[in-house]
């Protein structure tokens, strides 16, 4: 039987949040159904998302907003993007937080910022605006490979496309896990070349006994509405390099420094009141979603524990994570489905797993146009994104919910026959992931 989604209204209110929540859940149900795709209900009534906004206490940011209401002041570093700067500086322990109004902007702020161009080495496996805020200051993304077991850059790879015409490295902690920050600050070091990460997925992750934000020359986040904390839409830029937060702030703010000095090239990259509102209600919560994640993270973990060539992705218990993102890998060897068949299978179930991030940059336009032989050196992006898929976690995202996706999942790994069968029936084509498929480069190469 379908089970109805909660609304939006009984997301969550921390007033009432009630923290037994937190413990990871080890019960199974190990349950079967009979599912969508051959011909059963689908598990859910109304669709399950990945990335779905966490709110937070509704009342405490309704209050915020009246306040900015009745002092009808919006934007232009407001009274609440200077007390969120400031709970950020104090949060992540850092010299400067700037906020911007996303992370995409936050991170083109910080590339200009850090003299970043030529040649920017990147991975490929990453959300496209790693990409594009590069090319978008007509710097090029040199694409690199990232470790299998980590997901993130692999420093020997980076190693191997420094040019002459290198002046920086982006490392992307992906999933929130970091990047190994000692092997990518001693390239930095040693190859007098700046060093940025795109911090999107960590906020509130440490490695190594240091949060995240202190690393390289300067650390960027996203608080987009699907981040776990959230600002509806937001970014940041972490520095403890003074110079480098003066000349910031002055870019965010198309590099006015009074009412008439404009002192340096700008953008209006500012972030509104009513962002900063959410982002500090959201700031106020993160126990509650760190929680709840963690609890979906072990629940998922335990449920599909025993199939096939199936992996939840693991964070490093030791160090300070999100949990933000349910990460399974799916290997086409072992699992007698394939990511794309699964996904398949999930959608017809009104779950929205999502294949983050297939394609990989270097296959997007105008990258694969642009450097066609690119995927050459990617042979783990290219193994990868053929494996991933991101499953629905969040305060929007109940036990129960887990146990039914999960159950979905079971089904379809017992089911493996049938559900290619019927595939094949509905004319879908054949799986792109072989065991040993590695995609074919586009035709332009
Ligand atoms: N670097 C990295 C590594 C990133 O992952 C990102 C963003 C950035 C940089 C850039 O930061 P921002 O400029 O975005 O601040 C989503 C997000 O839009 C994007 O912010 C995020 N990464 C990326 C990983 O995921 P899409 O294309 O998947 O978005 P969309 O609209 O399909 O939403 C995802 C799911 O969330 C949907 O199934 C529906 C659900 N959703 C979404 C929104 C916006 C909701 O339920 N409610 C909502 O309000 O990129």
């Amino acid at each position: 039987m379908a089970i109805p989604r909660k609304s939006d209204k009984a997301d969550f209110d921390a007033a009432h949040a009630p923290f037994a929540v937190v413990e990871p859940a080890v019960e199974t149900t190990h349950g079967y159904r009979k599912l969508a795709i051959l011909g059963g209900t689908p598990a859910f009534e109304e669709t399950l998302h990945v990335g779905r906004p966490n709110v937070g206490n509704r009342k405490r940011l309704q209050e915020r907003i009246d306040t900015m209401l009745d002092e009808r002041w919006f934007t232009n570093n407001g009274p609440m993007v200077r007390e969120f700067e400031q709970r950020l500086v104090d949060f992540l322990g850092v010299k400067h937080c700037i906020t911007t109004c996303n992370g995409t902007t936050a991170l083109m702020l910080a590339i200009r910022g850090l003299d970043l161009g030529g040649e920017v080495i990147v991975p490929s496996f990453t959300f496209v605006a790693t990409a594009h805020a590069l090319q978008w200051q007509e710097t090029r993304p040199v694409f690199c490979d990232i470790d299998p077991a980590t997901h993130n850059l692999d420093p020997r790879e980076v190693e191997r496309h420094i040019t002459p015409r290198t002046t920086g490295i982006i490392g992307v902690h992906l999933w929130g896990r970091p990047c190994d920050t000692g092997a990518l600050e001693e390239i930095a070091r040693r190859r007098k070349l700046k060093l940025l990460f795109d911090a999107s997925h960590a906020f509130a992750c440490s490695h190594r006994g240091r949060q995240v934000g202190h690393f390289g020359n300067a650390e960027v986040f996203s608080f987009h509405a699907t981040k776990f904390v959230n600002a509806f839409e937001g970014g940041a830029i972490a520095t403890d390099d003074d110079e480098l937060a003066q000349k910031l702030r002055l870019m965010r703010n198309f590099g006015f420094s009074g009412y008439d000095t404009v002192e340096h090239l700008g953008m209006n990259a500012k972030m509104p009141e009513v962002c900063a509102a959410m982002g500090l209600t959201c700031l106020e919560n993160i126990d509650y979603f760190v929680a709840v994640n963690r609890r979906n993270h072990f629940a998922y973990r335990s449920q599909l524990a025993d199939l096939p060539g199936l992996r939840i992705m693991k964070y490093d218990e030791r160090q300070q994570c999100n949990y933000q993102y349910a990460i399974v890998e799916i290997d086409p060897c072992e699992c007698p489905l394939t990511r794309d068949e699964l996904l398949k299978v999930l959608h017809a179930e009104r779950v929205l797993a999502r294949r983050y991030f297939h394609p990989s940059c270097h296959r997007m336009e105008p990258y694969r146009s642009y450097y066609p032989m690119a995927g050459l050196s990617l042979p783990e992006t290219e193994r990868l994104s053929q494996r991933v898929l991101a499953l629905p976690t969040g305060t929007a995202v109940s036990h129960r919910d887990i146990e039914l996706v999960a159950s979905v999942i079971r089904s379809a790994v017992r089911d493996a026959g049938h559900v290619k069968h019927a595939l094949r029936n509905m004319g879908e084509a054949p799986a792109e992931a072989g065991c040993l498929a590695i995609p074919s480069m586009p035709p332009s190469c």
